[in-house]
């Protein structure tokens, strides 16, 4: 999960010496919010509600080791992302080799020295902050601001494997520019990015659970996930869909087949508990949603096929 640290960043202090939560309240106060846990099970809690940008985390804790608790952390796609470093006490051989295979990026070691803390603690945030900043670069499309298609394939990969799973039903829309070609030729690349941009927009308004994925498949055309949604239920939303582009009433060019610029819709479901009707892969719900939107336009376009 990606965390923002661009305000006051969240970090959780897991040590069960009161000591030693002080030391590091007065270290890091100045620069982020402190939350302390005094043990694993407290600490779950408040990484589940928080979800803190970094975790100081104690060796030995009364329900857990650290070194069981941080790997933990780390196997879960949620909290995977939280650098964590350690708070200890040990100088042991080997120590600092289990420290690293547990996950975390850093330790420190007691006693504690304020600056210490404090400039490891900064150098890890400002680590992740930049991977934060890295991943959202990677996974948007600049000139709309929606996500772009690698963020489609990675998403899609992961809600069909859930839907599957789940046993729920997962529906993904492909949808595109009607007769855009004639429309740039018409006005020229630049009004072409814009009614691009207005459209993405639009389309986005109608989107209103978090959990469905706009996103900007390529060029003139859009891809939407939407978990656990039935084809029924994504019909609504799709027709929701062309009504906003056209309602727009963004001219289209004189020889284009309608007076304003219109979308076409192709979409696929997957579909439990007939098992029949199934896909194999997510790749195959792509292919049948494109096919379906070739339908569409030659239909007459702005329409959505199934
Ligand atoms: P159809 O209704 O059958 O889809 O016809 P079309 O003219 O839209 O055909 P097609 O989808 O193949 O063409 C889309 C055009 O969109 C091709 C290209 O000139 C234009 N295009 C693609 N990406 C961009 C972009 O980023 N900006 C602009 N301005 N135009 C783009
Ligand atoms: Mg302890
Ligand atoms: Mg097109």
């Amino acid at each position: 999960m990606l965390t923002s640290n661009a305000g006051r960043p969240d970090i959780l202090i897991i040590d069960d010496d009161s000591a030693v939560i002080m030391a590091l309240h007065k270290a890091l106060s100045k620069i982020g919010r402190i939350r302390f846990a005094s043990d694993a099970k407290q600490a779950l809690l408040l990484i589940q509600e928080h979800c803190p940008n970094l975790i100081l985390l104690d060796v030995e804790l009364p329900d857990m080791n650290g070194l069981v608790l941080c790997p933990q952390l780390k196997a879960d796609p949620d909290t995977a992302d939280i650098p964590v470093i350690f708070i200890t006490s040990h100088t042991e051989d080997g120590f600092e080799e289990k420290v690293f295979n547990a996950g975390a990026c850093d330790y420190i070691t007691k006693p504690l020295h304020p600056r210490v803390v404090l400039a490891r603690t900064q150098t890890h945030l400002a680590h992740q902050h930049a991977e934060q900043l890295l991943d959202e670069l990677v996974h948007t499309d600049k000139m709309t601001g929606l996500a772009n298609r690698s963020d489609f394939i990675e998403r899609l990969q992961v809600e069909f494997k859930q839907a599957r799973q789940r046993q729920e039903s997962l529906t993904v829309a492909v949808i595109d520019i009607d007769e855009f070609k004639k429309y740039n030729d018409q006005f020229g690349p630049l009004k072409g990015d814009e009614c691009i941009k207005r459209i993405a927009s639009a389309l986005a308004e109608c989107i209103q659970r978090p959990e469905d994925r706009l996103t900007r498949y390529g060029g003139a055309t859009f891809a939407l996930i939407l978990p656990n949604t039935p084809a029924k239920d994504a019909e609504k939303l799709l027709q929701a869909l062309l009504n906003s582009a056209e309602q727009l009433k963004i001219t289209h060019a004189p020889n284009a087949t309608r007076q304003f610029v219109t979308l076409s819709i192709g979409y696929s479901t997957l579909s439990h508990p007939q098992a029949d009707s199934d896909f194999d892969n997510w790749w195959a719900l792509v292919k049948v949603a494109e096919h379906a939107l070739e339908e569409s336009k030659q239909n007459g376009r702005n329409c959505h096929r199934y």
